[in-house]
């Protein structure tokens, strides 16, 4: 038959999308709060984005940068 049996996308990763994240400071939702979630924060905390809010205060601020320093170093 000359069938052969073709790995599928071997690139594959699970992006997970909705929902609250679950841990704070994990961006990119891979169970850890890593440099890669730093760039995720620092461009939501740039833009002001509700993601970026780590102590739910309903703004974004340095108090939400430390907050994030905090998640990741508490990690
Ligand atoms: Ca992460
Ligand atoms: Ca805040």
């Amino acid at each position: 038959m000359g069938d052969r049996y073709a790995p599928a996308n071997v690139n594959y990763q699970v992006v997970a999308v909705g929902g609250p994240p679950p841990m704070p400071g994990d961006f990119d939702r891979d169970g850890a709060v890593t440099a890669a979630d730093l760039a995720a924060f620092l461009q939501a905390w740039r833009a002001g984005g509700a993601s970026a809010d780590m102590d739910a205060d309903g703004g974004v601020d340095t108090a939400d940068f430390l907050g994030f320093l905090d998640a990741w170093t508490a990690r």
